[in-house]
């Protein structure tokens, strides 16, 4: 693929990378030596960005060691104190956005334009939030106090956005974290712990170690207070099973296969463009994605045509390229992954409308129709551009259809009347519902699943208790008036 005129400059990202060239891990402040280390690639080139370093157990028990002691200065400061911090990271990270845009699609494969406009904004936007959080959180939660050290293990689909949502939170409760990137996006969590050090964190109080699952396996199994996880469904549960009977705190966010209700008074046009912030955002790696598109048989027809003509319009491209819609998929394995999922989804009956493999990690965006509820394109999450169409005749099959999988994480629903809309969002299992919208994010709504989609809220009031523990020490000291 050629990058033409309108593509974003990566000459000061490109730099900072051959001045490093490899990356040790950040513990108590500062990188360690690189020692045993892999590649992390541009998927859309398939070029080697950077070494990074294989975390050991021996390096995720230093990290959590240099938590742990930082833990208790950081606990003990003034809220207003740690709320600087956050504001410094939150203004950092501001003055830095184009650099951090440009490396994020580099190592992610997104187009610039999401991760300029969208990733970057909100990641400042959740420092800024949980600031505020700092400066209020003893008064607001009197009776609570922070856990201690959390272990944090974060994907690669928003990967300084999810950084954001796991730090942001628990240094505003007081915590200090280690936290592992994925294997196949560390680069901006690196460039994030330059930043730690550039506003002067406390050493210790953010540690970042890079690796694999392996390293992910080792951070579970350390002597931290939390673990908070976002990922797939399958590691989520090797997780849940692994802390069985400890009294480690978990929280999990993972997968879904969320429905995209389409009733028959909604505006058409309006739902169409619902589906490219949806599906066809990130080239549909979003665990909240509206990846069931259900429609009301009434205006299927119409909608479909529609649905075809803006999918067509859509530009499969260089990331880097500023009119790119569709970027790269992650790495080659989820492009295999998904176009395995397609294979048996065709297999057993369905049509593929769109969705061609492209050279390289590239796939179009498309749909699959005339889709039974049981074929696996309908029951597994493809994390791919790729929805689901079908239809249904009235509310309650809407509901049904809506319900039907085990996932439940968020839903989308697009009608021109407040009562259908409403109506049909009660009867929904689902952490978020969102009405002619989609994949709208805010730092002070909570964020998170029921059933196969995990447990656990992150951001505002819930988010912050999730990063809190009863403190009856505190409660029995200062005993509440009679
Ligand atoms: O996820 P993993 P993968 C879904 C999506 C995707 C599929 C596979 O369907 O196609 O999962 O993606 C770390 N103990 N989601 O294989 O393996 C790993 O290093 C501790 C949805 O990339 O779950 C990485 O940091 N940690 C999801 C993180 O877990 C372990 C986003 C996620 O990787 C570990 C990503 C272990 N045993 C994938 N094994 C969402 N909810 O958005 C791996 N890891």
């Amino acid at each position: 693929m050629e990058y033409g005129p309108s593509t974003e400059d990566a000459t000061p990202v490109r730099r900072w990378l051959t001045d490093r060239g490899s990356f040790g891990h950040f513990i108590a402040g500062r990188f360690t030596r690189p020692e045993t280390s892999f590649a992390t690639r541009d998927p859309s080139t398939g070029d080697e960005l950077a070494q990074v370093s294989q975390g050991s157990a021996r390096d995720v028990a230093k990290a959590v060691r240099a938590a742990r002691r930082a833990a208790r200065g950081w606990g003990a400061m003034a809220g207003h104190d740690r709320a600087r911090f956050l504001y410094a990271i939150a203004r950092t990270i501001q003055k830095r956005e184009r650099f951090l845009a440009v490396l994020e699609t580099l190592d992610n494969g997104k187009p610039i334009r999401e991760s300029r406009d969208i990733d970057i904004p909100l990641v400042v936007r959740h420092f800024y939030h949980h600031a505020g959080w700092a400066e209020i959180a003893a008064t607001e939660f009197p009776d609570r106090a922070a856990l201690g050290v959390c272990g944090q293990i974060i994907p690669w689909n928003f990967p300084l956005l999810m950084l954001a949502w796991k730090v942001a939170p628990a240094l505003a409760a007081g915590n200090t974290v280690v936290l592992k990137p994925a294997e196949y996006t560390p680069l901006t969590a690196l460039a994030f712990a330059e930043i730690c050090s550039h506003v002067g964190l406390p050493a210790g109080v953010v540690n970042i170690v890079t690796g694999d699952g392996e390293t992910g396996a080792a951070l579970v199994k350390s002597p931290v207070d939390k673990i908070a996880f976002t990922g797939s469904t399958e590691v989520g549960r090797e997780i849940a099973r692994e802390l069985a009977g400890s009294r480690k705190k978990l929280t999990l966010e993972l997968g879904g296969k969320s429905p995209f209700v389409v009733m028959p008074d909604a505006d058409l046009d309006a739902a169409v463009e619902g589906v490219v912030d949806s599906i066809w955002f990130n080239q549909g790696q979003v665990c909240c994605a509206g990846s069931r598109i259900l429609v009301a048989e009434a205006v299927a027809e119409r909608f479909e045509t529609l649905l075809q003509r803006r999918m067509q319009k859509l530009r499969v491209g260089p990331p880097l390229d500023k009119s790119t819609d569709i970027g790269a998929i992650v790495d080659p394995i989820q492009k295999e992954r998904i176009l395995s999922i397609l294979d048996a989804a065709t297999g057993a009956g369905a049509e593929l409308v769109g969705g061609e493999a492209q050279q390289g990690c590239f796939i179009a965006p498309g749909y699959l129709k005339n889709i039974a509820p049981a074929n696996p394109g309908m029951r597994d999450e493809i994390f791919g551009p790729i929805a689901t169409l079908s239809t249904f005749r009235t509310p309650d099959e809407a509901a049904d259809l809506a319900n039907n999988t085990k996932y439940g994480l968020s839903a989308s629903i697009w009608s021109e009347s407040a009562t259908v809309a409403t109506d049909l969002a009660a009867r929904i299992k689902a952490g978020v519902v969102w009405v002619n919208c989609a994949n709208i994010f805010d730092a002070a709504a909570p964020f998170g699943g029921m059933r196969d989609s995990g447990y656990g809220r992150e951001g505002g009031r819930e988010g912050m208790l999730d990063y809190l523990t009863p403190d009856t020490a505190r409660a029995a000291r200062d005993p509440a008036p009679a």
